[in-house]
């Protein structure tokens, strides 16, 4: 029941677990992330986006890091600032940008917000935003796991600000209660639209872990090994049958709460400090370090997105015939799919 804190990585922990090729692939997702991110606000601004915009620059490890230890059958609940678990389970960066012009291709083809969205046959569940609703759902998917005897697990992201509702806390009490193989990210990004977190809680949310009787660890949330580190060894757990997790991931969301927002509220010192901690730079030095390509990758990686972007603006909107199509279930749901994870493998891929 210890509430502990993650050793940091460099060079540790988490490079035990990964192939040199599994530490590029982070880079990749968080670059992609990023560069995807960017593009959607440029193409916000040119009206091609509709409705606002929300992104997760400077937070691109806590998403990437997590769902890289995931396996194929695992459940993923995934946020609107954690767009690099979605690009890990396999969505394409075409799709997602046709997400977010509303276009016949995106994942919802053209329902709901731009980035309330989820493909199930990559096990990544429709976002729902009535905050932390989603950690209601990943806690009923455990529960399912365990009644029926199945060895994955459910994992979910929040944010700081979520830990406030009530929703939080019967999700994780219930996941105590039953140890249920889930784990729940909290984004502790330091605020929760203008609210700073010394407004939002008197005792730091990690303790909260051994009040239901679980584990809680705080992570560098910038650091995507690190993340990927605490998420694998929760998983693991999950799969033992020790129950939940709550890993807190320290960061700082580097924008406005979205695109409407010019976070006036915010220190510019804080964003500066924080600047310095950028995950992306951080994961550069360590591969460089290890010889890789940096520039090589880049190239690849803003190729991709120009090819997306060509491809998304070319689509149609959807058919307004089709509107009420898929909103209700006809006849037989489909099967949920396994995933088809672009990623190395993680080795336990799973498979653990
Ligand atoms: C129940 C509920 N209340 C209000 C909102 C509107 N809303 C969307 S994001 C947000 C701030 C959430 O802050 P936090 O949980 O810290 O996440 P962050 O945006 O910082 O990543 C609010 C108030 C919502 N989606 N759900």
């Amino acid at each position: 029941m210890a509430t502990h804190t993650a050793e940091p990585t460099a060079g540790g922990a988490a490079v035990e677990h990964l192939t040199l090729e599994d530490r590029v692939w982070l880079l990749r997702a968080m670059l992609l992330m990023r560069g995807l991110e960017e593009r959607a606000m440029t193409l916000y601004r040119q009206g091609k986006v509709p409705g606002s915009f929300y992104d997760g620059y400077g937070q691109e490890a806590v998403s990437a890091g997590a769902a890289f230890a995931m396996g194929p059958q695992d459940r993923l609940c995934i946020l609107h600032r954690d767009l690099a678990a979605h690009l890990i389970r396999g969505v394409t960066p075409a799709r997602i940008l046709s997400q977010y012009m509303g276009r016949a291709a995106g994942i919802t083809r053209g329902r709901d917000g731009n980035v309330h969205f989820g493909d199930r046959q990559l096990g990544c569940v429709g976002m729902v935003s009535m905050l932390p609703d989603m950690m209601l759902v990943a806690t009923g998917m455990a529960m399912a796991f365990k009644l029926r005897g199945e060895r994955r697990c459910a994992i979910t992201w929040f944010g700081d600000g979520s830990t406030s509702r009530g929703d939080f806390h019967e999700a994780m009490n219930w996941a105590g209660v039953q140890k249920l193989p889930v784990i729940f990210v909290l984004e502790n990004n330091q605020y929760a639209y203008s609210t700073p977190v010394e407004k939002q809680f008197a005792v730091d949310p990690v303790e909260r872990a051994a009040a239901y009787g679980f584990v809680g660890v705080t992570v560098d949330g910038n650091d995507a090994e690190a993340m990927f580190e605490a998420a694998r060894a929760a998983r693991e757990r999950a799969l033992n049958g020790e129950g939940p997790t709550l890993i807190e991931a320290e960061t700082m969301r580097m924008h406005g709460h979205a695109a409407h927002d010019d976070m006036k509220y915010v220190p510019k010192e804080q964003v500066e400090e924080w600047r310095k901690r950028d995950p992306i730079e951080r994961q550069e030095a360590r591969l460089r370090d290890a010889g890789v390509d940096i520039d090589a990758l880049r190239a690849e990686v803003k190729a991709s997105i120009d090819e997306a972007a060509e491809e998304a603006l070319a689509g149609p909107m959807p058919d307004p015939s089709t509107a009420t199509d898929g909103v209700f279930c006809s006849g037989e749901a489909e099967p949920l799919g396994d995933g088809q994870a672009p990623w190395s493998g993680f080795s336990s891929g799973g498979a653990a």
